[in-house]
């Protein structure tokens, strides 16, 4: 029966010249980078307490993870549900076994444990530095910060992760994206900007010193338009790390609550790649500011998907997620999140794009408009269905059924 609903789907999509076997490979190929902080609101594992940097996880649904192997225990859970092969996202306050030992003084030895967990599951690993939530970042200035100790620590604490992010690339043989976001900025109207700029300049020059083989760590930095309390100014802008990326060869990450609200990532991708080999992401949904809710299967998620798509761009753009929401389960936002993630691409796989293209240049923008429009009732589901069956994880929401029961036996008895 279902198989037949497949048949269906696909030589309905035939019809358009779209082949869906090869929609279904494109889609198992592709590793999204899903952020191990939606399991416990960002918290970490230091104890240090209250999420700052102008960040903030909302809501208080009982069961987040409180240490690593709750974390991994229900990580666990939402990779059986999840189709495909992926990498996971750490951040340096994930560090285990590590109780007392300062940012700037981690290593390798403290992230053993996830590359363990990454190998037996075939999982990829991701790092960022982590410059928040910390005394040394009490008043939102890390790498820009005009006295000198403190962006010292940051220093060291970036070329550490490095480190981190170079050893787990070796290890898993699956290329590490080490991410610098920091939150620095101000308040209200700053009386220098190109100060703390040209003091961020410096302290990346110093972080990114080092030349590690690519193979093994890709580094990127992430820009913001503003931050809850750093509402004025925010040293770390667009223009400030297209700009450094560009010139010292590092991948810019692009993340989609981080721009003016009608501005679009999607449009800035096809761009960026004219000029970049690669480009990261931080797939995400902003409501009115930089909120983070859980990833939907919305337009502008649909529209970033087709962009890497039609720019032939699978394997030129690491995909990750960046959201935290406190007000749901946390295993079904992170479900909920990659599934939708990959319906989009699943659906941008099943668009004739050439012949979309060739419309446009035709300027035959009717019959663009109305193929594109009738496109969207096309029977996608049925092909996801498939791709699920055949990655061996529920179709439709039957996982959450799954996932209520774990948050019966497992999760409210946490707190
Ligand atoms: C913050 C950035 C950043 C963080 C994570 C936790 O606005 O988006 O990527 O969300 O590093
Ligand atoms: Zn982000």
């Amino acid at each position: 029966m279902s198989n037949q609903s497949y048949q269906y789907a696909s030589s309905t999509y035939k019809k358009v010249g779209v082949d869906t076997e090869a929609a279904l490979e494109a889609l198992s190929k592709v590793r999204i980078s899903i952020h191990c902080w939606q399991g416990d609101d960002v918290s970490g594992f230091e104890g240090s307490g209250d999420l700052s940097g102008g960040i903030a996880a909302t809501g208080n649904h009982p069961g987040k993870a409180r240490d690593a192997q709750e974390l991994m225990a229900d990580f666990d859970l939402a990779l059986s549900l999840i189709p495909g092969k992926h990498k996971l996202n750490l951040h340096a306050i994930y560090a285990i076994d590590a109780q007392g030992v300062p940012r700037d003084k981690l290593e390798p030895k403290h992230f053993e444990k996830w590359v363990e967990y990454a190998k037996e599951r075939g999982l990829g690993l991701d790092i960022n530095p982590t410059l928040f939530s910390h005394p040394m970042a009490a008043d939102s200035l890390t790498l820009s910060h005009p006295d000198k100790t403190v962006r010292d620590f940051w220093i060291d604490h970036c070329i550490a992760m490095r480190k981190v992010g170079e050893y787990f690339g070796r290890e898993l043989g699956i290329t590490c994206l080490n991410n610098v976001w920091i939150p620095d900025g101000y308040k209200d109207v700053p009386a220098d900007r190109i100060g703390p700029r040209a003091r961020l300049k410096d302290s990346l020059d110093k972080i990114f010193a080092e030349k590690i083989d690519k193979k093994y760590l890709l580094d990127s930095v992430e820009s913001k338009v503003f931050g809850l309390g750093l509402e004025s100014f925010t040293v770390g802008s667009h223009e400030f790390y297209l700009n450094y990326a560009a010139k010292n060869d590092l991948l810019c990450l692009l993340d989609n609550g981080h721009y003016h609200p009608t501005e679009l990532v999607s449009d800035k991708i096809p761009s960026m790649l004219l000029f970049a080999d690669n480009l990261a992401l931080h797939v995400t949904r902003g409501v009115r500011w930089d909120s983070d809710h859980v990833v939907l299967l919305d337009d502008e998620t649909k529209e970033i998907a087709k962009e890497i798509v039609r720019c032939h761009a699978l394997d030129k753009v690491l995909i990750g997620l960046d959201y935290f929401d406190a007000s749901i389960n946390r295993i079904a936002a992170w479900v909920t999140g990659v599934r939708n993630m990959q319906k989009a691409l699943l659906q941008a796989l099943l668009m004739p794009h050439d012949r979309l293209k060739d419309l446009q240049d035709k300027q035959d923008f009717t019959r663009l408009m109305v193929e594109n429009e009738e496109l969207k009732t096309y029977p996608l589901g049925y092909v996801w269905e498939e791709f699920c069956k055949r990655h061996g994880v529920p179709v439709r929401d039957k996982w959450l059924d799954i996932v209520e029961e774990y948050e019966k036996d497992y999760q409210l008895n946490r707190d």
